[in-house]
């Protein structure tokens, strides 16, 4: 047995019994009322829903398992996942365990690279990622076990080996996609000597002589780890699970939710931004060019990409994270110069604008320009990047609900006219 499996398998009692007897004793107190601008809002703020594995205060940011991420920017992305299904930071020999584990499942099978060589060559590396997951489904142990009639208390472990398959497979597959979807010659075997992050990296084939591209994928995919439960990619991967759909329907529908650009799509859409207002001022624009720029978008009626969000109301660490590590290694790269001038400018001109709830930059308004100078310059990719980090986060969440025995997910939906005539009969 895995060492992750094994501290797991000493975690699942306690937790059934803990969430059972909270819910026995406090089920029916109330941690959140709804109002009619929220049931038309997407249901922000709402809470009505768990997700253990991480929380976002609006003031804080990220939290992994009680660990503030500022803490963890350093941490290798194979702890984060340990952290994050465990609530403990592994050993170096539990790390290695983990890495043991992921060789052992690790290789894209052959017929998910026909399919994807069968795809339109101009398909959105998202679709191809999502469709490639979609494609293994018929390899998973959770389908074959329920389909033998599984006992509700042993879903979890399935599920486990579903994921540890998914996020063993997950460099080597976006590599490949990398490579197949923009040309870039045949593609690159995994080195079974290099960790998940560095393996990644170097199957991606870009030049890194100093290795500072491989620190970078480290970070990257340690950052982009998790973000709560509410999220769409999280909630629609939480929701297809609940439904006991295997974790390749769950991960791959909640990567469909992760390529929109109001969420994961909006690194692509950031870089897009950045370069356009270099093109428009022939070079990195000055404070005054920016301010127009980020006027006119608006102005034009679209978004501002990688600023705002949905629950922060600060400067989002992950930002800081790469802008740090920018200033380290590439303080002189008009692109990261640009980047940290936006950061300078759009702010002040968001906060002139009442309904904006947050004006300050999120994950993707850094992390692109630091690829792009690593030489990974198609925009387009940038969500796979996250993919594969954030695959981490809802492995963690299926494994976690089915441990816990999370029953299917079915809120209550209104039509417009129940809602009017519920208020006119109550207020
Ligand atoms: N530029 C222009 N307008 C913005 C804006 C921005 N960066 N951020 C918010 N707004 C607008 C919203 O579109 C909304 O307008 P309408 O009422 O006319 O629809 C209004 O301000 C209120 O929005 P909000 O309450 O501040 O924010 P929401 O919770 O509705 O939306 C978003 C949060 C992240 C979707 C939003 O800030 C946005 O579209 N940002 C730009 C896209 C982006 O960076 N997305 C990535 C977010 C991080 C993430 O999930 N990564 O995966």
């Amino acid at each position: 047995m895995s060492k992750l499996k094994d501290k797991f398998t000493g975690l699942i009692q306690p937790m059934r019994d803990d969430i059972r007897a909270f819910i026995k004793e406090h089920g029916d107190k109330q941690v959140s009322t709804v109002n009619v601008k929220q049931v038309y809002g997407g249901m922000r703020g709402v809470r009505a829903m768990v997700c253990d594995t991480s929380n976002v205060p609006p003031d804080k940011g990220l939290v992994v398992r009680g660990i503030p991420l500022k803490e963890l920017f350093d941490t290798w992305p194979e702890d984060i996942f340990w952290l994050l299904c465990t609530g403990e930071l592994p050993s170096d020999d539990e790390r290695k365990d983990l890495q043991d584990e992921y060789k052992k499942y690790a290789g894209v099978p052959d017929y998910v690279w026909k399919v994807l060589e069968a795809m339109p060559k101009d398909s959105h590396p998202m679709c191809m990622l999502d469709t490639a997951i979609l494609a293994m489904e018929g390899e998973s142990k959770y389908r074959a076990r329920y389909a033998e009639g599984m006992k509700k208390e042993d879903y979890w472990e399935p599920t486990m080996e579903d994921c540890m398959r998914i996020l063993a497979i997950l460099p080597e597959l976006a590599a490949g996609i990398y490579r197949l979807r923009y040309n870039k010659g045949p593609r690159i075997a995994p080195d079974p000597n290099l960790d998940w992050g560095a393996s990644y990296a170097q199957m991606l084939g870009l030049k890194d002589p100093d290795g500072i591209f491989a620190k970078l994928m480290r970070m990257y995919l340690t950052l982009h780890c998790d973000h709560e439960g509410g999220n769409v990619s999280a909630h629609a991967c939480h929701c297809i699970g609940s439904a006991l759909s295997d974790p390749y329907y769950a991960v791959s529908g909640g990567l469909n939710g992760l390529a929109g650009p109001l969420h994961g799509l909006a690194n692509q859409e950031c870089l897009k931004w950045v370069i356009e207002v270099m093109d428009k001022f022939g070079g990195a624009p000055t404070k005054e060019q920016l301010e127009k720029f980020a006027w006119d978008t608006l102005k034009a009626g679209k978004v501002v990409p990688g600023y705002g969000h949905a629950v922060l109301r600060i400067t989002d660490p992950r930002f800081d994270a790469f802008l740090a590590f920018g200033k380290k290694y590439c303080a002189d790269d008009p692109v990261f110069q640009t980047v940290s001038n936006v950061f300078d400018t759009v702010p002040g001109v968001l906060r002139q604008i009442k309904k904006i709830a947050d004006p300050w930059p999120n994950v993707d308004a850094g992390s692109g320009a630091l690829l792009y100078k690593f030489g990974l310059k198609e925009f387009e990719y940038y969500t796979v990047l996250f993919s594969v980090s954030r695959a981490m986060g809802m492995c963690s969440q299926l494994i976690v609900s089915r441990a816990w025995g999370e029953p299917i997910e079915r809120p209550k939906s209104s039509t417009t006219e129940w809602l009017k005539k519920f208020v006119a009969d109550n207020y």
